[in-house]
C-alpha cells in the first residue's frame, strides 16, 4: 500500500476521532431546493357528477432534496397508478390547471408513449428523470418558464408533459429539446407543444414540434 493511500485509509478509520464519519450533521442536513414544489393527484372519475376540479387534490409540498426522496419512496410508482389518474408536480402556489393565471398564457410540451406494455417497464425511470429535471431545474437555464410536470395514465397511452408560463417559441425550444433527452427519446420521436388555449380543442394542431 502506498504511503498516501495508507494515510487516506487511516483518516476514514472509525477509531480516529477526527474522521469524516463522526460528523453526524453531514448525514442529517437538509439540502434546500431552489423552489418549493407541490405534488397533486387526480383520481379517476367514479361517477359522472365529479368534475375535473373535484378530482384534483394537492398531496404535499416540499422544499428539500431529502423530503423529495421521502415522498417519492412513499407514493405509488407511475406504473402502479390506476387508469385515468394523473400526477402533477408544480411550483408552490401554481395550480395544475389552465385557469391558474400563471398557466393561462402558457402551454405544454408533451410526449405520448403509445406501446403500453413496453412503457410499463420504463415509465418509472422516465417519470423520475422528469421529476428530477424539474426540481433540480435542469430542464431550463434561467428563463423561469417551467411551472410543472404532469403524468397522465390513460388506457392506450401514458403522457408526460411540461407546463410553461408563456408560448414564446425561442424560450420554449430549450425546454422541448431537454425534454427529449430527459425522456430518452430518439430523434424521430417528436415532442409537441400546444398552448392551453388550444387544449380544449381536440382538433387543434401543436404549435411547435421537435
Ligand atoms: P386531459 O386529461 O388533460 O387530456 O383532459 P386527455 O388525457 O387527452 O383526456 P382523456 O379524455 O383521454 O382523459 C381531459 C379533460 O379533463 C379535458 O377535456 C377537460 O375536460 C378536463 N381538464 C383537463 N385539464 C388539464 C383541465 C384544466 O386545467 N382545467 C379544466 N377546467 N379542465 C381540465
Amino acid at each position: 500500500m502506498s504511503e498516501e493511500l495508507a494515510t487516506q485509509t487511516e483518516a476514514l478509520s472509525l477509531e480516529n476521532k477526527e474522521t469524516i464519519l463522526t460528523t453526524k450533521e453531514d448525514f442529517t442536513a437538509k439540502h434546500p431546493l431552489n423552489n418549493k414544489w407541490t405534488l397533486w393527484y387526480t383520481k379517476p372519475q367514479v361517477n359522472k357528477s365529479e368534475n375535473w376540479h373535484d378530482l384534483l387534490k394537492p398531496v404535499i409540498t416540499f422544499s428539500s432534496v431529502e423530503e423529495f426522496w421521502g415522498i417519492y419512496n412513499s407514493i405509488p410508482p407511475a406504473n402502479q397508478l390506476p387508469m385515468k389518474s394523473d400526477y402533477h408536480l408544480f411550483k408552490e402556489g401554481i395550480k395544475p390547471e389552465w385557469e391558474d393565471e400563471q398557466n393561462a398564457k402558457g402551454g405544454k410540451w408533451q410526449y405520448s408513449f403509445g406501446n403500453r406494455r413496453e412503457i410499463n417497464a420504463t415509465i418509472n425511470d422516465l417519470w423520475l428523470r422528469g421529476l428530477l429535471s424539474i426540481i433540480g431545474e435542469t430542464i431550463e437555464d434561467d428563463e423561469d418558464e417551467v411551472n410543472g410536470i404532469v403524468l397522465n395514465i390513460r388506457k392506450q397511452v401514458i403522457k408526460i408533459g411540461i407546463w410553461t408560463k408563456d408560448c414564446d417559441e425561442t424560450k420554449l425550444k430549450t425546454v422541448g429539446e431537454r425534454l427529449k433527452k430527459v425522456l430518452k427519446l430518439a430523434e424521430e420521436q417528436r415532442v409537441e407543444f400546444t398552448s392551453h388555449d388550444a387544449s380544449n380543442d381536440k382538433n387543434a394542431k401543436p404549435q411547435i414540434v421537435l
